[in-house]
């Protein structure tokens, strides 16, 4: 509590006001203000609020004496750090979070009742948390995976959290199968490797059994799974939710987000590398954009489905292995989500942030996929043990914005005094509070599904086409995304020890597409399997018939969508992009501030790196400082390299190895390139031979500037990939 518990210094009143000013425009960080604590200008307390004289010394029988068993100042402290640690989330681990507002375009009362979704003077507070699934709390940010992206909408009729991924559908189709999947591409339980990577032996064996994965694997092979940052990727609720109307009427949706900056990603073995030099690379993209008012910014989208048209497609909309082609059902934008503030505090805000798909508010609803259902128990069950007991609730973070009032009492941890004697209800010492509400005045009620069934174990028929919509995403790829598919399969499957799961796999990747099945066969070394035959479709039940599980293939009306390809993702702007100038003494400085103001003015960040730290001597005598060496930068940090002329520069840069190294290394990964025409030798020490496309060489500046910034937009030039020979 940020209260003091001593008359304030004489002084410090000013401060202390200003720690404590709201920022009445979000009602959840107003609420969050009387929880937080700042220790500047105050005084060391213990937990219970005793003034502390030394903190450095325990107490001990003289100098040289042991220490005395009363000191309750060196109890409270390592007691208290003993019990730092809580367990981490079983998946999704690793997490960076933020802050921020969401704002309607239009009303959406057709078809919602949801108050967030109708008045469009409302800015709703939301929290976000990003993830990796697979890897543990301290794992690398780029590691091959799904993404997870999940958004607390404090909204005035209660908390609606969107716990969704960066990719639209999922491996499985029903919560039974959840902690197989999980098992398996998690370490292997013996040796606990590899960390963070699902290129291993237990992943691909679970998989290759799983045919209804096929579709989802595509999506993790792709470049999706390597983010170029937390803010240029897609956001998707996955499961087909139900949104009804004030009047009762009941739609099919699909939420997605839609990233204002694009959908791009890094190269594979950019990914690796970044591994090494930034496990961070991430979380601290997205802190330093937040930070320096670069706010990340999505359009929420729906597509929505009258519920009369529920057969009307070739695949099932309770089957979370298949998405809605956006040809046949546009996503509507009707709103945008703006990250603005960062957490203050990882721990109590972005570690015990607790989502639940079961969070929803009057006006959404569920349906019954059965992932979703199974989503349903298992978020709240999670955070009994993750976060200690059935308070969680009242974690700031997680407390609604609206006041909670309830028969609930006690546990663990309780906060709420809940004032008089009844908890209990019906009641008539306390008036029978707090009261049911109707549905008229906002309470919640269930959608009135019709259901008429017997009670069985079974898997829908029409959850069995496992493939179409697999070769729908890799037909709608482009060449280089294809081949990126084909790398990350051959990589991943050449981890894999065990032949046999190579070649099942094979046989699966055959019904996605042949030239695919082949093209990794030959790069496993491996022929295709002869005779391959539709598989069967996990591990048949014991009283179950095989034909019942035999995965098959349909036909899709669609056969390639645009929206699937990242080829097609915005190329219009260069705003947050990441710019090396490599500099050394003797450097044109005036071509430098000419560059920097260009592409600044433009949102891009600009950093100097020389062979040392300190100041960098410009042709014309001024200082530049460097903000890097080549010991702490790496091109991979970065989105595009210039290199301005100055004699002196460019010879002091031709006799740094590590200088032709981060050139070689940007065009290895198909990054923008600019040069000076004085800085080409240095070029031509690398790989590059002279301008082409990506590569401008240029003695105009404001030419050089245009040309470069539009090579940025564009992000990278993954044809440059084909000849496949830049050693770096
Ligand atoms: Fe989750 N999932 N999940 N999941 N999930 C968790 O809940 C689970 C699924 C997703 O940043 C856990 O609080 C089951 C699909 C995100 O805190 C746990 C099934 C999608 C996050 C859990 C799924 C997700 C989680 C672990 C199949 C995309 C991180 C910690 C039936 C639509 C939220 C926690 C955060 C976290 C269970 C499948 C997204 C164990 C049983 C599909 C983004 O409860």
């Amino acid at each position: 509590m940020s209260k003091k518990n001593t008359p304030p210094k004489k002084g410090t009143e000013a401060a202390i006001d200003k720690k404590l000013v709201p920022q009445p425009e979000n009602a959840k960080t107003e609420k969050l203000l009387p929880h937080t604590a700042d220790a500047t200008d105050e005084q060391m307390t213990t937990n219970h609020g005793v003034k502390i004289s030394d903190d450095q010394n325990s107490l001990k029988a003289g100098e040289r004496g042991a220490t005395l068993l009363e000191d309750f100042i060196l109890r409270e402290k390592i007691t208290h750090f003993d019990h730092e640690r809580i367990p981490e989330r079983i998946v999704h681990a690793r997490g960076s979070g933020a802050h921020g507002v969401f704002k309607l375009y239009e009303s959406q009362s057709a078809f919602t009742k949801a108050h967030f979704l109708n008045d469009i003077e409302t800015e709703t507070p939301v929290f976000v948390r990003f993830s990796t699934v697979a890897g543990s709390r301290g794992s690398s940010d780029l590691a091959r995976d799904v993404r997870g992206f999940a958004v607390k909408f404090y909204t005035q009729e209660g908390n609606f959290d969107l716990v969704g991924n960066n990719m639209p559908v999922f491996f499985i189709q029903d919560a039974m199968k959840f902690p197989d999947l999980i098992h398996a591409v998690k370490p292997e339980p013996d040796n606990e490797i590899p960390q963070a990577a699902s290129a291993h032996d237990t992943f691909w064996d679970f998989i290759s059994l799983m045919p209804e994965s096929a579709h989802m694997i595509m999506w993790a092979m792709s470049d999706r799974a390597i983010p170029r940052s937390l803010r240029m990727m897609e956001g998707f609720g996955v499961h087909t939710f139900r949104l009804i109307n004030q009047q009762g009427e009941a739609f099919f949706v699909k939420f997605h987000w839609k990233p204002l900056l694009g959908v791009h990603s890094v190269a594979w073995d950019e990914a690796q590398n970044i591994s090494g030099k930034d496990p961070d690379f991430h979380r601290r993209d997205l802190w330093d954009a937040i930070e320096s008012g670069a706010f990340p910014e999505w359009e929420l989208g729906l597509q929505i489905v009258p519920e009369a048209d529920e057969f009307k497609f070739e695949f099932d909309l309770l089957d979370p292995t298949k998405l809605i082609p956006e040809e046949l059902i546009p996503v509507q934008r009707i709103g945008k989500m703006t990250l603005n503030r960062n957490p203050d505090n990882f721990f109590a805000e972005t570690e015990q942030v607790a989502f639940h798909v079961g969070h929803i508010v009057p006006g959404i609803d569920f349906t019954n996929d059965p992932l979703m259902q199974g989503r349903l128990f298992s978020y709240t069950d999670t955070q009994l043990i993750r976060l200690g007991g059935p308070n969680f609730h009242e974690i700031p973070i997680n407390r609604p914005v609206v006041s909670v009032h309830n028969n609930q009492r006690d546990g663990f941890m309780r906060q709420t005094i809940n004032k008089g004697k009844t908890s209990y209800s019906p009641n008539s010492l306390g008036n029978n509070d707090p009261a049911q509400v109707k549905e008229e005045d906002g309470g919640f009620t269930s959608y009135a599904e019709r259901i008429d069934a017997r009670k069985i174990r079974a898997r829908s028929d029409s959850f069995f086409d496992h493939f179409s919509q697999a070769t729908l995403f890799f037909n709608s790829q482009s060449e280089p995304e294809k081949n990126h598919i084909i790398d990350a399969l051959t990589f991943e499957l050449g981890k894999v020890k065990t032949v046999t799961i190579r070649e099942r796999m094979l046989s699966i990747l055959f019904q996605i597409d042949d030239t695919l099945a082949k093209k990794v066969a030959y790069g496993l070394g491996i022929e295709l399997p002869k005779n391959i035959s539709f598989p069967v479709n996990g591990s048949v039940p014991a009283d179950g018939k095989q034909e019942d599980y035999q995965s098959r293939k349909g036909s899709s009306k669609i056969k390639a969508s645009a929206a699937l390809s990242m080829a097609n993702t915005v190329k219009d702007t260069i705003e947050s992009r990441k710019i090396a100038i490599l500099a050394a003494d003797g450097v044109n400085g005036d071509a430098i501030s000419s560059l920097k103001a260009a592409l600044e003015n433009e949102g891009a960040i600009t950093e100097i790196i020389a062979p040392r730290l300190g100041n960098v001597l410009t042709s014309g005598k001024y200082q530049l400082t460097a903000d890097q060496s080549f010991l702490t930068a790496a091109s991979v940090l970065f989105d595009a390299v210039y290199i301005p002329g100055g004699k002196n520069s460019v010879e002091a840069l031709l006799a740094e190895p590590n200088a032709v190294h981060f050139i070689n290394e940007a065009y290895k990964h198909c990054k923008a390139i600019a040069a000076d025409q004085e800085a080409l030798p240095l070029l031509n020490a690398s790989f590059i031979k002279g301008p082409e496309e990506g590569v401008i060489v240029e003695n105009d500046h404001s030419v050089l500037a245009s040309k470069f910034r539009a090579a940025i937009a564009g992000h990278r030039f993954w044809e440059r990939e084909k000849p496949r020979k830049v050693p770096a």
